[in-house]
This record gives structure tokens, C-alpha cells and sequence, in this order.
């Protein structure tokens, strides 16, 4: 198996003020995570690169361009979860032929479905390719909770490589991570990467580290290392980032911070509203304090 360990930023991509991708801008976003973040790889169409807003060929586009950017540089993960489930196939199809290291699928949302609806969507994207599948569990955005047991049935495929876990419950992340010891489980609220790294994740996957991914690897290995003071140091200043820009509006202030520091990371798509230029003191503060 491939060594998919570590931390990707869930890329954010640059988009105009029409909603088309800005390519020119998403090769410097992408640069910028590479060379100044230092992250291990890329999570590609995720929620921060606000795939649920795009139509197939823009996320075919974006697939294809990262790849062709970054060739081997970095591992990349394709998110290819869809309510449309043929385009899932597709994208799963498209993802894999260029070279993807691992596939990953969001919970099918929005309608009620049941648990062997559920497994029969991730059966069905697993089938269609000889990739590995990571499974996207975020409960606060989809709605939809997964028991262990359920979690159990899901990683009884062994093309199911892990999860991707963006939920506070860290009672579950332990009992996930005792009774699945050989699955790969990467956190996904920045905000608590720390107590993540004690719980035995390997690794992460967040919208920050495509600002502050250097100081997040930091945290990761000191806690890995057993220096939980330390790093719970350096978390306090990376949660002190993610408060405001939080506050400020999640993906737009992201994006206000690398255009701070000449990256030309564009606009979110609407309905997504635009940064309110009034704030702009408040991200330049940022970017010097925190030396973003
Ligand atoms: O953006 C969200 C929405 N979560 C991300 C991450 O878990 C998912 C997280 O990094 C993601 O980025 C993706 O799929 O592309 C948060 O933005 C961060 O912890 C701040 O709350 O929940």
C-alpha cells in the first residue's frame, strides 16, 4: 500500500467573478502549498475547494490541472462523492486515470438515506476503479452519522484504506482507532489537530494548512513525539488564526490571507459571498502577527 501518512491541505481554488477556476491563480495556490507549507499532499475537490457548487467539467478541470502542476511532488487524494451517483463513477474513473494516489468520497447527503443505501453508494464508486477509497465522515455538514459498526462494515473492503474524520467525537476516534489499528484515519477540524495527533490519527486533511500548514505539521509531529505542551503551544496560535478567520468567513479570508502575501487566489463561488474589504487591516494583522 501506498504511504498516504501525513498532512494535506484541502485545496482551495481560486475562481473569477463569473465561478470559473482561475488557473493561473489555483498554479500559485498550489505552489505556495508545496514550497512554503511544506504539506505532504493534496486533497482535491473537498469541501474548501467548494466541489459541491461545481459542475462535472469544472471538477474535471481542477483534477487535471493539479495533477499536471504537481506531477509526483506530493500525494493527492481525489474527492469524487456526489449525489449523482454516475458522475461519482466518472469522476472516480477520470481521478484514478491520471494518476491519483488514493480515491475519497463524501456521505451521500441531503435525502434520508439508509445504511445499505449508504454501502451500496461506496460499493459502487470502489468497483469501478482498482483505487483505494478513503471515506469522507462530516456529520456537521452532511447530516449523516456513521456508527462504528457501520464504520466496520465499510472498512471490511480492504480497497477502504481509512477515513477521513472531520467530527469532534473523540470517544469514536478511539474506538475507531483501537478497533481498526491497520486503517489510516485523518482528522479534519484543524482546530483540534492536536488532540487528534494523541488519538493516534495518521495524519490530516483541513482548509488552514493551505495558510498555515508549516506551523501544523509542527504541532502534528511534536504531539506524535509525546510533546503535547509544545504543541499545544503552537495550537493556540494556529486556533487563534482559524477564530478570526472563522469570523470572518471560513474560505474567503483563506483566501484574503495568500492574496495578502501575492498569491492570486481569486474569489469563492457564489453564492458564497464576496470579503468585505473593510476587514482587509484585520488579515493584513494576521498575516504579520502570526507570520502567515
Ligand atoms: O471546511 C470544513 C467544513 N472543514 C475542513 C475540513 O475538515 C474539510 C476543516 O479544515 C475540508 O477542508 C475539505 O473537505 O476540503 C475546517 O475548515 C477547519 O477545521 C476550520 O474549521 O467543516
Amino acid at each position: 500500500m501506498k504511504d498516504l501518512k501525513g498532512i494535506y491541505s484541502a485545496l482551495l481554488i481560486p475562481f473569477d467573478e463569473k465561478g470559473e477556476v482561475k488557473e493561473d491563480g489555483l498554479r500559485q495556490v498550489i505552489e505556495h502549498n508545496l514550497n512554503v507549507c511544506g504539506v505532504d499532499g493534496l486533497y482535491v475537490n473537498g469541501s474548501s475547494g467548494e466541489n459541491f457548487l461545481l459542475n462535472t467539467a469544472q471538477k474535471k478541470q481542477i483534477f487535471k490541472f493539479v495533477k499536471e502542476v504537481v506531477g509526483d511532488r506530493a500525494k493527492l487524494i481525489a474527492q469524487v462523492g456526489s449525489l449523482d451517483l454516475n458522475e461519482a463513477v466518472e469522476l472516480a474513473k477520470y481521478a484514478t486515470e491520471l494518476g491519483y494516489d488514493s480515491l475519497s468520497a463524501v456521505t451521500p447527503f441531503y435525502y434520508p438515506l439508509s445504511f445499505k443505501e449508504i454501502k451500496d453508494y461506496y460499493e459502487t464508486i470502489i468497483n469501478a476503479t482498482d483505487n483505494s477509497m478513503i471515506l469522507y465522515y462530516i456529520p456537521t455538514l452532511t447530516g449523516v452519522k456513521i456508527s462504528l459498526e457501520q464504520f466496520s462494515e465499510l472498512l471490511d473492503n480492504e480497497k477502504v484504506i481509512g477515513v477521513k474524520y472531520t467530527a469532534a467525537d473523540f470517544y469514536q476516534l478511539e474506538r475507531f482507532r483501537r478497533r481498526f489499528p491497520d486503517k489510516l484515519i485523518w482528522s479534519g477540524f484543524d482546530e483540534m489537530l492536536v488532540q487528534a495527533a494523541i488519538s493516534g490519527v495518521d495524519g490530516a486533511i483541513g482548509s488552514t494548512y493551505n495558510v498555515n500548514g508549516k506551523t501544523s505539521k509542527k504541532i502534528f509531529e511534536l504531539a506524535k513525539e509525546g510533546k503535547v505542551e509544545e504543541a499545544y503551544e503552537l495550537q493556540h496560535k494556529a486556533n487563534d488564526v482559524i477564530e478570526k478567520v472563522l469570523e470572518l468567513g471560513l474560505y474567503q479570508t483563506l483566501k484574503e490571507i495568500l492574496k495578502v502575501k501575492g498569491i492570486d487566489a481569486g474569489y469563492c463561488k457564489k453564492p458564497m459571498k464576496v470579503f468585505d474589504p473593510e476587514k482587509l487591516p484585520e488579515v493584513e494583522k494576521l498575516v504579520k502577527d502570526y507570520n502567515l
